[in-house]
C-alpha cells in the first residue's frame, strides 16, 4: 500500500485491511490476527495504566519465577494469560510460543487452528514495572511449515527472515503500536477516549547513521576486546563522525529500540563472559526487532551475521545483537571482527 501522508489518523484495523490486501491473499485470516493483537494491546495498556492506582492488585511480583528463573511479575501473567486467551480463540493460530512458557502453547480442539504461527514476549522489561518505566508486547508471526492440522515447535524455530509480520506494542506516556507486514514499518498511537489506534508515524525509516549508543556499560569487564574498543571509540571525541556519542540505556529493550527506531544510533547486547549468547532471545525479542529494523531502513546483526538468518535449534535460544542505523552496526561488526 503506498503511504501518504493524509493518511494519518487512519486507524489500526483499517491499515491493515489494506496491508492485507496489498500483499496477502486477501482471506481475513491475517487480519484477524493482527486485530485480535491490537486488542489485547488495549486491554494490557489498561490494566498497565490503573496499575499504581491498585498497587496491591497488579505490582509486585506474582511469587513465581519463569522459565528464566526470573521473577514474574503480576502484569507478567496477566500480560501473556490476555495474549493467550485471546489468540488461541480467533482460529488463525496452529502454534504459540511465548517467553513465559517453557513449552509451545497449543490451540484446544474446540478452537480451531489456522495457517499461522505466533512467537511473544508478553511484557518485556516487565522488572521495570515498579519503577514506571516504558514497557511493550514484542510479537512475531509465520506461516505454519509443519504438516497436518496441528503446529509443532518446529513452526517456531524459523529464521527471522521467513515472518510475514512483527510488531511490538510500547505502554508509555502513550501506548503506540508499531507493526511491519513485510511492507515498510507504521506506528499507531491509542487515543484512550475512542478506544482506537490512530496512524501517527507513518512509513518510519531509520537513520542511516546515528549519534547515541545504547549497552549495558556495567558488563564492560565482561566484553571481548573487540566489543571494548567500539564502545571506547564511541566515546572518542570527533567532530566530522559525531563522536563523542550520547549514551542512553533505559534496561527495558522495547523502549531502547523504539528510541533506536525513531533517533537512530545502535543498541546492543553483546555475549559477554556471564552470557556467552547475550541475553535477547531470538524468537520473540530479536528476530520480529530484526525484521522491523531492517523494514524501516536498518540493520540487526549478531555481531558476525544477520540476526535474520539465525535458525534456532531451542525455543528460548539467545543471540548476541547488533540492532539499529545500518552505519553504526556495520561498524560494530568491524570492530568485532578483530575478535
Ligand atoms: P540488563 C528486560 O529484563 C530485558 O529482558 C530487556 O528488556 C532489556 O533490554 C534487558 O533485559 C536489560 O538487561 O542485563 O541490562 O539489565
Amino acid at each position: 500500500m503506498s503511504e501518504n501522508k493524509e493518511q494519518t489518523g487512519l486507524t489500526l484495523t483499517q491499515h491493515i485491511r489494506l496491508e492485507q490486501r496489498a500483499f496477502a491473499s486477501a482471506t481475513g485470516e491475517f487480519s484477524g490476527l493482527l486485530h485480535e493483537i491490537l486488542v489485547a494491546g488495549k486491554i494490557i495498556s489498561r490494566e498497565i495504566n490503573t496499575a499504581g492506582l491498585e498497587a496491591e492488585l497488579v505490582l509486585g511480583v506474582a511469587g513465581t519465577t519463569n522459565v528464566h528463573g526470573e521473577e514474574v511479575q503480576k502484569l507478567d501473567e496477566y500480560s501473556n494469560n490476555t495474549i493467550i486467551q485471546l489468540l488461541q480463540r480467533c482460529g488463525h493460530l496452529a502454534i504459540m510460543g511465548s517467553e513465559e512458557n517453557e513449552e509451545p502453547i497449543h490451540i484446544p480442539e474446540q478452537y480451531g487452528t489456522g495457517k499461522y504461527v505466533l512467537l511473544m514476549d508478553p511484557l518485556d522489561g516487565s522488572s521495570n514495572i515498579d519503577v514506571n518505566v516504558s514497557i511493550g508486547t514484542i510479537f512475531s508471526i509465520y506461516k505454519k511449515v509443519s504438516p497436518g492440522e496441528k503446529g509443532s515447535v518446529e513452526d517456531l524455530l524459523q529464521p527471522g527472515n521467513q515472518q510475514v509480520a512483527a510488531g511490538y506494542i510500547i505502554y508509555g506516556s502513550s501506548t503506540v503500536f508499531v507493526y511491519t507486514a513485510g511492507n515498510g514499518v507504521h506506528g499507531f498511537t491509542l487515543d484512550p477516549s475512542v478506544g482506537e489506534f490512530l496512524l501517527s508515524h507513518p512509513d518510519m525509516k531509520i537513520p542511516n547513521k546515528g549519534t547515541i549508543y545504547s549497552v549495558n556499560e556495567g558488563n564492560f569487564n565482561l566484553w571481548s576486546e573487540g566489543q571494548k574498543k567500539y564502545v571506547e571509540y564511541l566515546r572518542e571525541s570527533d567532530k566530522a563522525t559525531g563522536r563523542p556519542y550520547k549514551a542512553r540505556y533505559i534496561g527495558s529493550f522495547v523502549s531502547d529500540f523504539h528510541r533506536t527506531l525513531l533517533k537512530g544510533g545502535i543498541f546492543m547486547y553483546p555475549a559477554d563472559e556471564k552470557a556467552p549468547n547475550g541475553k535477547l532471545r531470538l524468537g520473540y525479542e530479536c528476530a520480529p526487532m530484526a525484521f522491523i529494523a531492517e523494514q524501516a531502513g536498518g540493520k540487526a546483526s549478531t555481531g558476525k551475521e544477520s540476526a535474520m538468518d539465525i535458525k534456532a535449534d531451542k525455543l528460548h535460544q539467545r543471540i548476541p545483537l547488533y540492532i539499529g542505523s545500518t552505519e553504526d552496526v556495520e561498524m560494530a561488526e568491524k570492530f568485532l571482527a578483530e575478535d
